[in-house]
């Protein structure tokens, strides 16, 4: 079955990971994957465009279906293969619920994580403010203690919609990697830090850890002090 999905994908791109952790989870290892180089513009290639015109990656197709978005790739997966796997979508109405609002509330908090590791690629040198850069962080400060608190609230040993672990970890979990990846503090933000450690280690997960920061083992401390 996975024979015909094809994703084309780069190295420590979030949206790529999503995709990447969803196919794991429903057992739909044996896809034909391509690891492109952003540094070298092969998402710009005609072989990407040729899937996805926005230039972007992931590009995943299945058969003849497109689905380039990470979160729409997902949800197909998730639907096509519901009981294949680790079912990603819970059952209970309230961990539903829960399960939609993390994930679109992830979007934000990616977001909020880009402006600031990534201010300098963003934003042309000439149009770049200190005072910018200082808002963002700040920004980024409110959004860790917003998801410090969610998890908080769950206890222990929880998973962003409740007991399972579910498509809302599976995009999320993402962007709480790259935070550490690029030097959060476990010791100021410690429910995160759990969370972390409770799922850096899951099989799907550790299967598609970005192969760059496999090779380089060390990140960086631009978030050191957030
Ligand atoms: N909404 C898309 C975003 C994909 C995206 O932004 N991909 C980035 C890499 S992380 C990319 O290809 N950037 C290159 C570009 O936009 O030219 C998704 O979630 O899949």
């Amino acid at each position: 079955m996975a024979k015909d999905m094809t994703l084309l994908w780069g190295s420590g791109s979030a949206p790529c990971w999503r995709v990447m952790i969803a196919l794991e989870e429903k057992n739909l290892q044996g896809y034909n994957h391509k690891l492109l180089s952003f540094d070298k513009k092969e998402h710009k290639s005609q072989e990407v465009l040729d899937i996805n015109p926005r230039g972007q990656l992931p590009s995943f197709k299945h058969g003849d279906n497109i689905v380039n978005d990470s979160y729409a790739a997902c949800f197909y997966l998730e639907s096509q293969f519901k009981s294949q796997g680790n079912a990603l979508i819970p059952d209970s109405p309230a961990e539903q619920a829960l399960m939609y609002q993390r994930m679109f509330e992830g979007l934000v908090f990616y977001e909020k994580l880009n402006a600031v590791i990534y201010y300098k690629w963003f934003v042309p040198e000439e149009e770049r403010h200190d005072s910018a850069l200082t808002r963002n962080k700040e920004a980024l400060a409110t959004e860790l203690k917003l998801w410090e608190g969610y998890l908080k609230k769950l206890g222990s040993g929880s998973y962003l919609a409740g007991k399972s672990f579910s498509l809302a970890d599976v995009t999320v979990f993402p962007t709480v990697a790259y935070l550490f990846r690029f030097g959060l503090s476990a010791e100021r933000y410690p429910v995160l830090g759990e969370y972390y450690a409770l799922l850096k280690d899951r099989p799907s997960i550790k299967a598609s850890w970005p192969p760059h920061w496999l090779e380089n083992t060390k990140g960086q401390d631009t978030l050191k002090e957030i």
